[in-house]
């Protein structure tokens, strides 16, 4: 099937071990999707959704015991357990290939054996990578088809360049006790069994595009990273790229396709990526990112017209669905849709309302990224987009402002490091506490924070013309547990102050822990947001933010000496200047 030998090696050893009864080659095209889904019809992996509401969609009910990733399964196995660091789990190389090949020998028999040869980025770019994940799941197959550049072309590139990342991938018996998720960044491999959820199976995505490509970026020079990219377009036709960083199930794909709200006219946002962003300095001095996904695996819940149109519409036709509950007349239906009715449970039990949510908290949609309608045409450009800003945000109830931006990119990188976030549904472990998630990377990043900080701490040697860094949290409570910012659409406002920021236009006033908005800086036109709230969304408290730079302190003890002295000292800077 292919003239790497390599590759034909390896195919030819993992089937020996694994003893498939058949060997399927991926061709990326549409007659070999169209073959698995009435494949998986057939055998109960999908059920066929509304044709006439939603053609072409189709519902996957995964193992309840299998909704999510698993951070205490998912292993970094580099030869030195201080490589992986402290933000990792590791695993010796010789005992995680040991324990996992044991569960892989003969787990395909009566099974078809899929190779699906990918590319993370345009074919045509010299920033993209491509990969071979080995697979017996065609629900993964289809799912990699549309979030990846699946089949021939990948495989011709494969072959020029003799270089691809290497996975594995056995739903084996969706055993969570028989469950690892391995990646070996020295052997470029990764080895994942017992799970079919998207961030453990999908292996182009989490495992190759950032913990493997993360490790490599850093060998090479350039960063990848756990960051939405869109590029704005302010009325005079000048469209400018942000790169945005948060934790898991914060909204990333919301902000990746807003719409602007009417207040804004002549205003458009172009979507890029929503998950994932390469980025690598340009000729220039400038960064240029570029998305290595094609598809979005989406949360479900909450999507509808007024929080994500785009996605809201994007998910009517050609659709997979994972884990959400179905109407009286088959259409998909998840909380927050605000129109239908469930009868029938994410597990496809009788839906009464009295018993949890009808949809999984972490039901997906996954769709090519040329169903959204404010997909960038720029997407597919092989060498990416220039980054004017770069925004870190997390989910914080109090103590973090609205906005606020880094004096220079040492303290931007401060800021990303003391990124912390309330848990979400989008792992497994308990939802709603805050959790350090420096850059939004804690579950992605495949080598030591220390390193990982040290690397980006690099950059301004190599260049003057780096982007600005700046924090949000949309996610500001007041007493009673009530958002004080609008969020969706209305975020347009707080972005247009940070490319004004980028422009030198912008009002801002020093503080101990950045540049805040003047509180008339932000464009409130319209909004129903009070100057007394936006006071509170945008001030600091300095006996709370002096336990929060503590709190860091102590996060950045547990990497000893190998935590960058420049971020130290920063990090002294900041706590000096709280003080005063
Ligand atoms: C995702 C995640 O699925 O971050 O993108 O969990
Ligand atoms: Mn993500």
């Amino acid at each position: 099937m292919t003239s790497n030998k390599a590759l034909s090696d390896w195919v030819a050893q993992v089937e020996r071990h694994v003893q498939a009864d058949h060997v399927h080659w991926c061709d990326g095209t549409a007659g070999e999707y169209r073959d698995l889904v009435q494949q998986m019809l057939r055998s109960g992996i999908l059920h066929e959704l509304n044709q006439i509401t939603h053609p072409h969609c189709y519902l996957h009910r995964s193992n309840p015991q299998d909704v999510a990733r698993v951070e205490h399964l998912t292993f970094i196995c580099s030869r030195s357990q201080d490589d992986a660091g402290p933000n990792n789990h590791w695993m010796d190389p010789a005992e995680a290939h040991a324990k996992i090949d044991a569960l892989f020998a003969g787990c395909m028999r009566g099974r078809t054996m899929y190779v699906i040869p990918y590319c993370m980025g345009p074919l045509d770019s010299p920033l993209a990578r491509c990969g071979v994940e080995i697979t017996d799941s065609p629900y993964v197959a289809i799912n990699m088809q549309i979030m990846t550049r699946i089949g021939m072309p990948a495989l011709k590139r494969i072959e020029k360049e003799s270089s691809f990342v290497k996975g594995l991938h056995s739903v084996g018996d969706i055993d969570p006790k028989r469950r690892f998720i391995m990646h070996f960044p020295e052997e470029l491999t990764i080895k994942s069994f017992g799970s079919g959820y998207g961030g453990n199976a999908l292996l182009g995505k989490k495992c190759h595009a950032l913990r493997i490509a993360s490790w490599q970026a850093k060998r090479e020079g350039w960063l990848a990273e756990h960051m939405l990219i869109v590029g704005i377009e302010n009325p005079q036709g000048e469209v400018h790229y942000v790169a945005a960083a948060f934790p898991s199930a914060c909204g990333k794909t919301n902000l990746a396709m807003l719409i602007p709200p009417a207040t804004h006219k002549g205003w458009k946002v172009w979507t890029i990526g929503d998950d994932i962003c390469w980025m690598h300095l340009g000729k220039d001095g400038r960064l240029w990112a570029m998305n290595p996904e094609a598809g979005y695996f989406g949360v479900v819940p909450g999507t509808n017209p007024n929080t994500n149109k785009n996605a809201y519409e994007m998910i009517t036709h050609d659709t997979i669905f994972t884990n959400v509950a179905v109407t009286q007349d088959n259409q998909p239906w998840w909380e927050g849709l605000k129109e239908g009715t469930p009868i029938a449970d994410w597990q496809g039990r009788p839906y009464d309302g009295k018993h949890g949510t009808a949809a999984h908290p972490n039901s997906r949609f996954t769709v090519s990224a040329s169903q959204n309608p404010s997909y960038s045409p720029k997407a597919e450009d092989p060498q990416g987009v220039p980054i004017s800003a770069i925004i870190f945000g997390g989910r914080r109830p109090d103590t973090v402002p609205l906005v606020y931006e880094a004096r220079d990119w040492i303290h931007g990188v401060l800021m990303g490091a003391g990124t912390a976030s309330e848990t979400t549904a989008a792992a497994t472990g308990q939802v709603g506490v805050v959790r350090r998630d420096p850059m939004a990377m804690k579950p992605f990043c495949g080598y030591n924070f220390a390193d990982y900080w040290n690397h980006w701490l690099s950059f301004p040697a190599k260049s003057t013309r780096l982007p600005k860094i700046f924090h949000v949290n949309w996610f500001r409570q007041d007493k009673n547990g009530k958002f004080l910012w609008p969020g969706f659409g209305e975020n347009l406002r707080v972005l247009r102050w940070v490319l004004d920021r980028c422009n030198g236009k912008a009002e801002a006033t020093e503080t101990p822990i950045g540049y805040l908005p003047t509180t008339s800086a932000i464009d409130t036109d319209g909004l129903g947001v009070s100057p007394e709230t936006m006071q509170t969304l945008l001030s600091v408290d300095a006996a709370k933010w002096r336990t929060e730079m503590q709190a860091l302190e102590e996060y950045f003890r547990g990497f000893g000496e190998r935590l960058p002295l420049t971020l130290r000292n920063e990090l002294q800077r900041v706590t000096a200047a709280l003080a005063n």
